[in-house]
This record gives structure tokens, C-alpha cells and sequence, in this order.
């Protein structure tokens, strides 16, 4: 096996738990401007959540849930609109401080850059909304520290689907073997393993009962070393809180 070279962040749920009062919420108040009286319940996203991209949410709502529903300008261009005003909800609630960054993730990203490890992020979200994140959590300059953002319609098949992967990998010039890649979700391993990479899985409530075949070690969370993680799945090699060194291990195991 090829040494470590770079790690690979998904951002939603993986390096903060954005989906349940960050999306859906922004995606409730862009219907509320809308005019339309959907809500999107905690229990009705874990259903949407199975499609990735905002977009492409919408369109799966609207199929399975408004199934008479019509609009007089073309779907695609309303939906485009009211993705618009949803992510100008998500980024204002991210830019007030809303949600923070997973125990241990800040730390972990901290001794990556210590031993010039190489990072960069797959992410099928908007990327203004990678951008507040990182802004409000870990500060302006930390947009640098990921030398490929790759977010958003940049490919067009969206996870499950490789191709983010395949697009970070080919823009910092590496091969699968030398990255490895942190996801929290079945469509977002999919999506990694696809690419070839290992993958360090963090659960949370809305992936906790999802299926990580081939995962390097399921976690439900990086943990600290004062608060350690707890394994779901697979062996931590003797670890209790994700640091570079484990991250190194698994790669190599
Ligand atoms: C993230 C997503 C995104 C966000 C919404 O999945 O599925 O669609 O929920 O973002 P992953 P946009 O963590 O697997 O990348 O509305 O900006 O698309
Ligand atoms: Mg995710």
C-alpha cells in the first residue's frame, strides 16, 4: 500500500450534523416564501435523505408526496428558484453560528496540516454552503487549508455516484490509494468506494442504521482524547479517538 498522502471530507453529517436544523429547516422556509404549506418533518427527510442534492430532493418530494401538484412556469427553473432562496436560509442560519463542527473534527483537521497531510473535500452540497461552514467554524483562512472543494453541480452525477470523488482525486493528481475518505452515509460510501477509497465512516441519527459494507471502521464519532468514540463496527487497532496515527493504520490495515 502506497503511503498516506490526503484525506477526503464529506461535510454533511460527516464533519457536522447539518441535515436535521441546518437543510431542512432552510428548506421548509424557502417553501413558507413560496407560498406552499410543506413541511418537511424530521421524520419525512430520513425518506428524502435518500436523495442527494437539494434539487434532486425537491424532485423526489414532489414525485412521491405532491404527486398532483403543478406549477405554470417550467419545474425545473421553479425548483432552481426556490433552491436559490433555501440555500440563502442555509447560509444565513450557518453564518449566525447554528451548528457547529463533530467532536474531534477541528483537531483531527489540526494535525492533519501539522504533518502536511494533503485535504480536500467531496461534497454533493452547494458551495457557498461549504464555505460558511468553514468561515463560522474554523475561521476564514480555513478555506485554504482544502486544496480541492469539490462541491455541488460541479460533476453531474451526484453521489452515489463516484464522480466527486473521481474529480478531487484527479485535480490533486492522486491515486485512491494514497487518499483515504471520511463519509457518514450509505449513498456517501457508495460514492467513496466507488472511487476506490478506504473509508472512515462517522454515524449519526439519520445513517445510524445504514449499511457501511466495506467500511475501514465504523465510529459514532472522531471522539477526543478525554472522551473517547465508540466502535460500531470493525477494529480501532487498539485507538479510542481518531487521530492522524489510527487514520494511518487504517489506511495501511
Ligand atoms: C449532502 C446532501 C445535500 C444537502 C443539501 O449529502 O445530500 O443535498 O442535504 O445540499 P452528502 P444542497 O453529505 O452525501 O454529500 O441543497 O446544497 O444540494
Ligand atoms: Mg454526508
Amino acid at each position: 500500500m502506497p503511503e498516506l498522502k490526503a484525506l477526503i471530507f464529506d461535510v454533511d453529517g460527516t464533519l457536522a450534523d447539518t441535515e436535521r436544523d441546518g437543510h431542512r429547516v432552510a428548506f421548509n422556509l424557502a417553501f413558507a416564501d413560496a407560498g406552499l404549506d410543506w413541511d418537511w418533518t424530521v421524520e419525512i427527510y430520513e425518506d428524502l435523505l435518500t436523495v442527494t442534492g437539494g434539487k434532486e430532493r425537491m424532485q423526489y418530494f414532489m414525485d412521491k408526496y405532491k404527486p398532483v401538484f403543478d406549477v405554470a412556469e417550467d419545474l425545473k427553473s421553479y425548483i432552481a428558484n426556490m433552491h436559490k432562496a433555501k440555500t440563502a436560509h442555509y447560509t444565513d442560519l450557518l453564518s449566525r453560528g447554528a451548528i457547529p463542527l463533530r467532536p474531534g473534527v477541528e483537531r483531527l483537521l489540526n494535525e492533519a496540516r501539522e504533518k502536511e497531510f494533503r485535504l480536500a473535500i467531496a461534497t454533493t452540497t452547494t458551495p457557498e454552503n461549504v464555505s460558511v461552514l468553514l468561515e463560522h467554524t474554523l475561521g476564514k483562512e480555513s478555506m485554504d487549508w482544502f486544496e480541492v472543494i469539490a462541491a455541488g453541480d460541479i460533476v453531474p452525477a451526484k453521489k452515489p455516484a463516484p464522480d466527486i470523488y473521481d474529480y478531487a482525486l484527479e485535480k490533486m493528481g492522486l491515486n485512491a490509494d494514497e487518499c483515504i475518505a471520511f463519509e457518514d452515509s450509505r449513498n456517501g460510501i457508495l460514492s467513496s468506494l466507488g472511487a476506490n477509497l478506504k473509508t472512515i465512516i462517522t454515524i449519526n441519527d439519520y445513517t445510524k442504521n445504514h449499511d457501511f459494507t466495506g467500511a475501514a471502521i465504523v465510529l459514532d464519532q472522531y471522539g477526543e482524547p478525554d472522551s473517547p468514540f465508540t466502535v460500531i463496527d470493525g477494529d480501532a487497532l487498539g485507538f479510542d479517538y481518531l487521530n492522524i496515527e489510527m487514520v494511518k493504520a487504517l489506511h495501511t490495515a
